[in-house]
């Protein structure tokens, strides 16, 4: 069961760190779990919807473009893990236990382990960073996360000079993901990075979205967010992260090749087997279900990333899609 509560927005907030409050937090609901669940739960206001208080927001990762509302956000998701359907998720997920979580560090770096992943949470400074998202069929979200850069983490765990990549799993268990049981894909899902583009500053480590928990639907507790690549790389309910020397396998390349790369950035210029990549339609969750109707927008390069052309000079971005 998840229980959900404001916070009181009373005046010790400005002296404690978001990650003390996440987790006071952790050990409240843990407490009231132990307690038998139906804790007593003090009055908190309605309007303040922040969990994550005194968020760094940094006007460079920041949009004028307007956010997605929490409900489309929430309604229309792909996590194949939970059904196939846009709207299987957000039937699905509550299955999913985002805690306690435990995330395996692997591979070629000085440290490994497993570890709890409030443990990996502490040291890092959660920011907000409103990106788009663009799905590889062509619609399109605005989302403030809540994060902090992967490459902060990488760092941490000092990978050594064969790591090149950097893979990520998903859980595997057939319980909190019922749909696992069906051979849909090839569990789990992964995912990988090279070690340059993990490293990017714009590549998040996301545990939230409009300043409270990530639900459950958009990979709750923990998932990569890469905004100038298809939604597809960023990998939900992340268990493992591993740092290896070759390529690691993918899951949409492993199920369709010719359709699906390792590389995947958002390009206009490279169509899908199937369908145009010029355009998209923007989610807005506004006006009820808009999303089959809202009007085409033109699909920028990199999703408008620019940042990030630099790390593929040299590349045939068509032939590496
Ligand atoms: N584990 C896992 N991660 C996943 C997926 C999935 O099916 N399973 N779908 C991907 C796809 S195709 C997209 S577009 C995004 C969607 O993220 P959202 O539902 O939070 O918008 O998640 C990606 N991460
Ligand atoms: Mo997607």
């Amino acid at each position: 069961m998840l229980i959900k509560f404001r916070k009181a927005s009373d005046a010790h907030e400005s002296e404690v760190t978001p990650k003390e409050l996440f987790l006071n937090r952790r050990s409240f609901m843990a407490a009231a779990a132990a307690a038998g669940g139906t804790a007593l739960l003090p009055a908190f206001p309605n309007d303040a919807r922040a969990v994550f208080t005194n968020l760094k927001k940094d006007p460079k990762f920041q949009t004028l473009e307007k956010p997605t509302t929490l409900d489309g956000i929430t309604s229309h998701n792909n996590f194949y893990e939970f059904g196939t359907g846009k709207t299987d998720p957000k039937k699905n997920a509550h299955t999913l236990k985002p805690r306690p979580w435990s995330v395996e560090i692997s591979g070629h770096a000085a440290k490994t382990g497993v570890f709890d992943l409030d443990d990996i949470l502490k040291p890092h400074q959660l920011e907000e960073r409103i990106y788009r998202l663009r799905c590889v069929e062509a619609w399109s979200m605005v989302i403030p996360w809540v994060g902090f850069p992967l490459g902060d983490l990488i760092k941490r765990f000092e990978p050594t000079s064969k790591a090149k990549y950097v893979a990520f799993e998903t859980l595997v268990d057939t319980e909190q993901m019922p749909k696992q049981k069906l051979p849909i894909l090839d569990w789990p899902y992964v995912e990988g990075l090279r070690m340059d583009e993990a490293m990017h500053p714009l590549a998040i480590l996301a545990v939230g979205i409009y300043g409270d928990d990530m639900p459950n639907q958009n990979g709750a507790p923990i998932r990569l967010v890469v905004p100038w690549k298809y939604g597809y790389k960023s990998i939900k309910s992340v268990v493992r992260i591993n740092f290896v020397e070759k390529q690691p396998p993918t899951t949409w390349n492993i199920q369709a090749p010719g359709e699906y790369g390792f590389y995947s950035n958002v390009n206009p210029n490279r169509d899908h087997p199937r369908w145009s990549q010029a355009r998209e339609r923007r989610i807005t969750g506004e006006g009820g279900f808009k999303a089959l109707i809202a009007p085409k927008i033109e699909t920028k390069m990199f999703n408008g990333y620019d940042d990030v052309a630099s790390l593929y000079t040299g590349m045939d971005l068509i032939r590496n899609h």
